[in-house]
């Protein structure tokens, strides 16, 4: 018995092995053929990812999406996808790429099948309550009904800090954004949790109307969410691409490069960085597999991280942090594009 099942560990370890390198590239050219990137997102969250009025999907993710297919020199179709949704549509193939507040951590970058990219807003877990609880800590929620969503890290870290804290919770476990608010809105729970980013996009976007200020988020921050793009294994060229499209918005605003002034830059910065990431000094984009403009194309599309993240995030209530520039003391650091 065991060692069949060695065997068999074996044949599918040297299937996985073959498949991978039958696949090298194969995604790209899966995404040039089409002429348009695949990307989901999760759509129902605003600053990250939301249609606005013209059914235009905004927000930080959807906009790191955009940059990677103008670098690519393709269309972007947004997939909106739930939580628990999301990592078989990716595994699946119904999307080439997930750019949905989605939490970088071991157990999904190895056994899942998938490859987290690179970090384009760092972030951790906090808890929302109805003011009129007068609970100042989340310390206090001992006996607390909470809403979450499953599928998600959330659910994960809110066990782990009720048992580490000796509380006792009662979960409600609920799918879909929308479901999970109208669930906290409505009273169903005393609390609901998520990232951070996210309850300052449900307290700004979903609250009754004129009724934001009846919840407050509690101090505590009780988890790393590390959130980037994820792609599937077995297309090493579409990682490097998507990873440097994040590090070319990174060290694009680190060389005050931005929408307005991309084509003046290319045209005349005579800064060897410059020319080498506009693709004045050619080279990167050949390593790519992409054209020498990758850069300009993507930063011309969306703007450096910067801008991205001043067009989407302040409307939540919330300041840069540790998502401002190294350079501006930070956690935003790119690799040097050389
Ligand atoms: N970052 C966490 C949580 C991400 C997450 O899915 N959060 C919820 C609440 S903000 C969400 O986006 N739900 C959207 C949906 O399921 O439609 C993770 O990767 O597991």
């Amino acid at each position: 018995m065991k060692s069949n099942f060695k065997l068999l560990l074996a044949a599918g370890t040297a299937l996985a092995v073959s498949s991978a390198a039958a696949f090298a590239g194969a995604g790209v050219d899966a995404i040039m053929k089409r002429g348009e990137l695949l990307c989901g997102v999760s759509g129902a969250l605003g600053g990250f990812s939301l249609p606005d009025s013209k059914g235009v999907m905004q927000g930080l993710d959807a906009d790191v999406c955009r940059g990677i297919a103008a670098a690519m020199g393709t269309k972007v179709k947004f997939v909106p996808l739930t939580a628990q949704q999301r990592f078989t549509a990716l595994q699946s193939g119904e999307v080439d790429i997930l750019s949905r507040n989605t939490t970088w951590t071991l157990t999904r970058d190895t056994a899942l099948g998938l490859n987290f990219t690179a970090i384009t807003y760092y972030d951790g877990q906090g808890f929302m309550v109805p003011k009129k609880l007068g609970v100042k800590s989340a310390k206090e929620l001992d006996g607390a009904t909470v809403c979450v969503q499953p599928g998600t890290t959330t659910e994960l870290n809110l066990a782990d800090y009720f048992r580490g804290n000796n509380m006792k919770y009662t979960p409600v476990v609920i799918e879909g954004t929308q479901e999970t608010n109208a669930a906290f809105f409505s009273g169903r729970c005393d609390v609901i949790t998520t990232d951070a980013s996210g309850l300052a996009s449900i307290r700004a976007n979903d609250a009754p109307k004129g009724k934001s200020n009846d919840y407050v988020i509690l101090p505590e921050i009780v988890s790393k969410e590390p959130l980037g793009p994820v792609v599937r294994h077995g297309d090493d060229q579409f990682l490097d691409i998507v990873k440097w499209v994040v590090f070319a918005m990174l060290e694009a605003e680190e060389y005050g490069i931005t929408q307005g002034n991309v084509d003046k830059m290319a045209a005349e910065s005579k800064n060897p960085g410059i020319q080498r990431l506009l693709g004045k000094t050619p080279g990167m984009g050949k390593n790519l597999g992409l054209k020498e403009d990758w850069a300009h194309k993507a930063i011309k599309a969306v703007g450096n991280y910067g801008e991205v993240w001043e067009r989407h995030i302040p409307p939540l209530g919330l300041s840069r942090g540790v998502n401002k520039s190294w350079r501006d003391g930070g956690l935003m650091y790119a690799p040097p594009v050389r």
